[in-house]
């Protein structure tokens, strides 16, 4: 573990926990479940923090500015499971990222990562939640870690700035959430569409995530891949490179296509 933990470190990773898998069923009813190690017994959740600063002018949400985070987190969490393969070569070892069977924010809070806000997200205490989650299944019985106490501030910012109030209280109703919408492939309704072009992102939304205590004045992340390639704006210019290097590709071009026609006729009618 010590030595998984200096290579992590290495790479900006350096919230790293454990979580039984018993605590963390049912699982998702995902295909990646497969890949879940036969009698898999501790779950390492490990947090990659995303934050680069400030990025005017952008049109997609902050996790896509930066290089798509499933393949930059899974190489970083690839090379964790290298090092834990040496180490115990009796035992069987599969990193997940996003596309997991686990449920990242509680898997990471029974990991002693953060508390789950009312934003539904898990917030990190330094840097709050702009982290994604990715963790490294085993059959290796590793000691688990503590859930933190309490929860977040319980302020109600999340509940107040999401714009559709998909944010009950009690989770989010997607159908409502701006982030799903804008990656919403059949039909939109005209709702829908006004959803789009007032939160003016062609992906993703951050108001609930912006809005947060636990947000303000956040911390660089130490990760050095994420400074690079930065997506500030998405235009049918940048979409092929954009869909090739970054998280917004995997509902198809259409999707994005759709979505930057409805913001351009909103900047059209406004002049
Ligand atoms: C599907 C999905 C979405 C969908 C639906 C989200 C939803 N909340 O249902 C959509 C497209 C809307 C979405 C949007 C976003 N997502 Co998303 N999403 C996922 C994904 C792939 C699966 C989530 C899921 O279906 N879980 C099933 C439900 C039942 O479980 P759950 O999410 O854990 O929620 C339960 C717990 O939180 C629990 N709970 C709630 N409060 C408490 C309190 C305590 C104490 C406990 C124990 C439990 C608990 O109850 C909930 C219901 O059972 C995960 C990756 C993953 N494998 O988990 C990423 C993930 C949750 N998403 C992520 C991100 C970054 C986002 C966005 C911020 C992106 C953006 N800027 O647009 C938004 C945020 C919207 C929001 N407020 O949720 C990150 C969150 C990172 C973090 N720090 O929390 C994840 C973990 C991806 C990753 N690998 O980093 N997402």
């Amino acid at each position: 573990m010590e030595q998984l933990k200096k290579y992590l470190a290495a790479q900006g990773v350096e919230a790293v926990g454990v979580a039984s898998y018993e605590k963390l069923l049912p699982l998702l009813p995902v295909r990646s479940a497969a890949r879940v190690p036969q009698d898999c017994q501790s779950v390492l959740f490990c947090l990659f923090p995303y934050y680069i600063g400030p990025v005017a002018g952008r049109n997609v949400s902050r996790y896509t500015v930066v290089p798509d985070y499933h393949s930059h987190c899974g190489e970083i969490l690839k090379g964790g499971v290298e090092v834990l393969e040496k180490a115990h070569p009796q035992n069987r070892f599969a990193w997940f990222v996003d596309a997991s069977p686990f449920r990242e924010v509680a898997g990471a809070w029974q990991a002693g990562l953060g508390v789950i806000g009312r934003n539904g997200q898990l917030i990190h205490l330094r840097y709050g939640s702009y982290c994604f989650i990715g963790e490294i299944a085993t059959n290796l019985v590793l000691p688990s870690d503590i859930p933190l106490p309490g929860g977040c501030l319980d302020c109600g910012a999340c509940l107040r700035a999401c714009p559709t109030g998909a944010l009950t209280g009690q989770g989010v109703d997607t159908a409502r959430c701006r982030s799903q919408i804008t990656q919403k492939k059949k039909e939109l309704t005209s709702w829908e569409e006004e959803q789009i072009a007032q939160g003016g992102m062609a992906w993703g939304c951050d108001k609930c995530t912006d809005c947060c205590p636990h947000n303000q004045n956040p911390v660089l992340t130490p990760i050095q891949g994420f400074y690079h390639r930065r997506l500030e704006t998405l235009t049918l210019d940048n979409l092929e490179e954009a869909v090739a290097h970054h998280a917004l590709g995997y509902r198809g071009k259409g999707v994005l296509q759709r979505n930057l026609k409805i913001l351009a006729a909103l900047d059209r009618d406004r002049f």
